[in-house]
Formats: C-alpha cells, structure tokens, sequence
C-alpha cells in the first residue's frame, strides 16, 4: 500500500507540474454549445474544436454541437495584484505550453497551504443534470448519480480545510451534506459542471509570478432552451475565488482571455464593447472558408462574444454608488457596465468590464506576454513593456493613426459615447475598430487572443469575490451586425439579472 502511494506521488508530482492535457475534464453538452472544462477552470485549453494547424479534431467549444466548428480555442482566469510591500502576486495560464499556475483542490485556511493528497481527492470535474435532482426532489430516483454522491460539499476540517466548500441544498437543515436523506448540489442552469482548484500547490511555471494563495471553485453552465435561440447559444460561469493566505493585496486585476478562432483561426478579428461590458471574436472575411479542411463555418459564420456580467465587489462606502449625477447625466466611470449602480441597495455594487486590449501570437509590442510584469500590465491595459495603450490605430503610440491620449478599451467601435476608457476626452476618432483601423483600411486579418479585466480593487485575507461570466454565440440574421449583436447581449444580461444574479 504504502509502495503504491509512493509511486502516484511520483507520477502526479510530475503530470501537476508538466501537463494540462493530464488535467481532469468534464463535457457540458446541455444546449447548442458543446466543450470540455478543465479542472483548472479553462476550456478548449491544449485543444482545437478544429482541424486546423496539426492539432487533430477534439470536440471543444463546438458550436452548433453536432458540427465540427468552433469559436473558442482557449479561455483562461488571469489574476494578479500587488502585496503591502508593493511584490506583484500573478497567477495566469494561455495555453499551458510553458508551464502551469493552478492544480485540483481547495488550500487550507489558515495559511493557503495544501498538499498533494488534497491535490488527488479533488482531481475531478463534477458534472450534474437538473434532471437527476428534479428526480431526488421528487423521490423518483432508482440510483442517485456518483457526482451527486461525491459533491465535494465539505472540505477536511481535521486538515485545515474549510468545512463547506460546493454549495448545497441542505433539505433536512442539518448543516451536513447527505445525498441520501435528500440533501442536492445547488446548481444553476439545466446541468452545471464543478470543479476546485488552487494557485499554491507548486511554482508558477507558466507565468512566474508570486502565488496569491487563492482557492477557486468554478460552475460552467447552461440551459437547454431550443426555442430560445440566445439562451440556447449560452454558457455562464460563476466563479468564487477565496483569499486563503494572509496576505491583503490592492490594486487587483482579474481578467478573463480568450484566443478566439472563429472556424478557420486565421481570418479573424476582435473587438469590445464599453457599454454592455463584453468582447468578441468575430470573421473578418463574410465567408470563413477554411480551404476545404473540416472546421471552417463557411457562408454566415457566428461571432462569439463574453460578457463580463459581475465583476469583483467594490470596497464598502456605505452608499448605493449612483449612475447619474444630479443632472441625470451618466457617470463616467465603472457604473457604466457595472452592477448594482443607483439600486437603492447599499454596497452591491461590482465592477464590470473596466479594461480590454487584444495581442497576437508575434514576437512585437503586440505579443504574448511571458512574465508576471508583463501579465500585470496587459491587465492594467498596458502594453508589455510598460507603454500605455492609445486610442486609435493599433494602439502603439507613434504608429499610423493612433493618437497618444492613453486608452482603456482597444476597438471600442461607437460602443464609448461617454470616453470612459480616454477619462472623458473625445479622442476625435469614431467607430475605431479592425475594419477601418488605419487610414479608413482594414486591418490584416489574423489569430487574435482578448483579455477583459475588472479592477482595480482590493483583495483582503480571508475575503471572496464573485465573478459572473456569459460566453455567447452569437449567429447574425444576414451578416454579422453590432447591432443585432448587441440585442443577444441585453437580452443574456437581463437574463441574467432577472433569473440569475442572486
Ligand atoms: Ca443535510
Ligand atoms: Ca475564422
Ligand atoms: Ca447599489
Ligand atoms: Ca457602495
């Protein structure tokens, strides 16, 4: 026995701090979209829905569920902020090719520490059905699924742990989770897949950076709405992150990136929108024509989009923080896509999507980030070597059309009227977006990665956030059309105000 353990010690201490493709996976496959979430909270990681570039056929992100396209290629967390001594924290993957930050299971609460077998007993994404609890409600069930048996309701107290971690309805008030007296996991949306993990298991070898010691339980989710054509191109993520170690940290970023391929990943283009809080990927070619490889969408290919629909909790001041001044002009700041702005409920409100820059798989300005500082700054809507984003053009100052009034949001188009991202200066530029970028012509098209963040604020010791996410398909009438696009994202956000945000 003892021999035994010794040899999965030596087997996952290496997959841990190699490999994502070792992580743990679940598929949710509950309405139009289909894709695996990883342990580690990212789907489509290490892995195409498509045909493209040697990487073979997986199904990930694939949209319509019976195709063999998709629109994301990777969705990643990126976190990263600043201790009292100024030291940046960072915990950030993109494709787990260099490395890794995060592993399996919850960290103990008195100094964010964990160890291996927590590592094991959490190696699992938990995938549940509305279906079987409707039938545990009801007293229908003839076999109670293993997910529902094992939902990790509970951490080790004995060890450290927290004593309640996945959330449950506690139908006899006991406060223990029983599947068999009745108790469920409280899930959202028709199926929900669930999974833990941490930040502080091991170095940062993707990013570098200084752990935060942050435990994080993920839910992916969604409904199974077929006459509900935007509900049923929808997937939400909750995702809470707990600050288990003593540190307090500010000036806290938390984005979330995504390299989009549209079907064939090379003729696409980004873009973001201020006032609804959201980014997207979209085709900048009418026709997305992959050169007769599987994957590609052809005539009429979707755009995927993700909203930002609640961020972090901002700090306490005691008041209901207003949309409008006292002219009934709207604020210029967070309030513009944040929640709970001027809701005659105190201290609710969370940021939105405060930021958005786009880079590329290149060696420039523009490229991949490769070490915590550079992370940080992407987050802060920064270049990578510290030079601040500007309006227009490609966003470098000095180049062709680009202006050096310092921005926030990248290809905005008219989604800005209030200037929040240059701090209410009218940059003199309308509608900047790829299709005109420069000098009225389009940009080449390309594989593009986004990153949304939310920030700054505050991240104490022993605190947890919130983050609620929608990844929407959008799949345009005629053509692709920002208007019609943005009827889809009121539409998920209303819904998500009205049925979800609770
Ligand atoms: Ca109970
Ligand atoms: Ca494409
Ligand atoms: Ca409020
Ligand atoms: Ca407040």
């Amino acid at each position: 026995m003892k021999h035994k353990i010794i040899i999965l010690i030596v087997m996952l201490s290496t997959a841990c701090s190699l490999c994502a493709q070792w992580h743990p996976e679940a598929q949710i496959d509950v309405n139009n979209i289909k894709t695996n979430l990883y342990g580690t909270g990212n789907f489509s990681i290490m892995r195409g829905g498509h045909n493209f570039e040697g990487f073979g056929f997986v199904e990930s992100f694939t949209v319509p569920n019976n195709g063999d396209a998709g629109t994301i290629y990777s969705n990643t967390l990126w976190i990263a902020g600043l201790d009292d001594n100024d030291n940046i924290h960072c915990s950030a993957v993109r494709f787990n090719q260099v490395g890794e930050d995060y592993w399996s299971g919850p960290l103990r609460v008195n100094d964010g520490s964990t160890d291996i077998f927590a590592v094991m007993d959490y190696h699992h994404v938990w995938k549940i059905k509305r279906s079987d609890i409707d039938a545990i409600i009801n007293n229908t069930a003839t076999e109670i699924p293993e997910d529902i048996l094992t939902w990790p309701a509970h951490g080790n107290v004995e060890d450290g742990y927290a004593a309640n971690l996945a959330p449950f309805v506690d139908t006899d008030n006991d406060g223990i989770y029983n599947p068999l007296k009745g108790d469920y996991p409280d899930i959202l949306g028709d199926m929900a897949l669930y999974c833990i993990y941490n930040d502080n298991y091991d170095i940062h070898s993707e990013s570098g950076g200084e752990a935060l010691g942050i435990e994080l339980h993920c839910m992916l989710y969604g409904f199974n709405a077929p006459d509900d054509e935007k509900l049923n191109n929808t997937l939400f993520m909750r995702t809470w992150i707990y600050n288990r170690s003593q540190n307090n940290y500010n000036n806290v970023y938390i984005g979330n990136w995504t390299d989009f391929d549209i079907g064939y990943p090379i003729d696409d283009y980004i873009g973001c929108n201020v006032e609804r809080g959201y980014y997207y990927g979209y085709n900048a070619r009418a026709i997305d024509d992959g050169g007769g490889e599987p994957g590609a969408y052809g005539n009429n290919p979707p755009a995927q989009f993700v909203m930002i629909l609640g961020g972090p909790n901002m700090t306490p001041d005691g008041i209901d923080n207003p949309k409008f001044d006292d002219n009934g002009e709207q604020l210029v700041n967070e309030s513009i896509n944040g929640l709970g702005f001027g809701d005659e409920i105190v201290d609710n409100e969370r940021l939105g999507m405060c930021g958005f820059v786009y880079h590329s798989n290149d060696a420039t300005i523009h490229g991949d980030p490769e070490i915590a500082e550079e992370y940080y700054r992407l987050l802060k809507s920064e270049w990578k070597n510290g030079d601040k984003m500007c309006y227009g053009g490609n966003g470098v100052a000095g180049s062709p059309n680009t202006t050096d009034i310092p921005c926030k949001f990248m290809f905005p188009h008219d989604s800005d009227p209030y200037h929040w991202g240059t701090n209410g200066i009218n940059p003199g530029i309308d509608e900047w977006c790829e299709e005109t970028a420069v000098n009225g012509n389009p940009n080449d098209y390309g594989d593009r990665r986004g990153l949304a963040s939310s920030g700054p604020f505050n991240f104490s010791s022993g605190e947890v956030h919130v983050i609620d996410k929608a990844f929407v398909t959008y799949w345009p009438s005629i053509t692709f059309d920002r208007d019609e696009m943005n009827e889809w994202a009121d539409y998920i956000k209303n819904y998500f105000i009205n049925n979800l945000n609770k």
